[in-house]
């Protein structure tokens, strides 16, 4: 696969997994950080979703976030063959509740770890990305302080509307 100029990858295991995923894209958008959008079917395309994992580090990427629903392995086998995070992001389908999704994701082997968010939480997913990234970068640490203190502020004031 082709080098890339993205720090994230968001994959996901199917285009109707994209009404959640793309949450994680828009927090990222917030930060300005580069990240690319695709499908990659851990069931449907296996061949492409080796491919994808063996590749990412070596392309360029810094961050993978994967989002999948139901019997969700995309981010547990991309987690397998690739050295980079891979944050995991169980997508609710009509039945179960996203229950199958989270448990999926979750349940990883010792050696072979994906940071799971909670079921539909691609923006948690996307934030984590921001995090991983400022670990090495004090200028969007200083951006994620900042965007804690807006989370403060807001809570803050709704507090002041409940009290009257
Ligand atoms: C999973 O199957 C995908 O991640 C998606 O959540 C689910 C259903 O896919 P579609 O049948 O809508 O393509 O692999």
């Amino acid at each position: 696969m082709a080098e890339t100029s993205a720090r994230v990858g968001i994959v996901m295991g199917s285009d109707s997994d994209w009404p959640v995923m793309k949450l994680a894209a828009e927090a990222l958008a917030e930060f300005d950080i580069a990240h690319e959008a695709d499908v990659v079917s851990a069931h449907r395309m296996p061949e492409e979703m080796l491919e994808y994992g063996r590749s990412a580090a070596s392309r360029g990427l810094s961050v993978i976030i994967a989002g999948a629903g139901g019997a969700a392995h995309l981010p547990g086998m991309l987690a397998a063959v690739t050295p980079l995070p891979v944050i995991g992001v169980p997508v609710p389908l009509k039945y179960l509740d996203g229950m199958d999704s989270l448990l999926s994701i979750v349940q990883m082997p010792a050696g072979v770890p994906v940071a799971t968010v909670a079921v539909g939480g691609a923006r948690n997913a996307g934030l984590l990305a921001v995090r991983i990234l400022a670990a090495t970068s004090p200028e969007l640490q200083e951006r994620m302080s900042a965007f804690q203190a807006d989370l403060r502020a807001t809570a803050q004031e709704k507090g002041a509307v409940v009290r009257g």
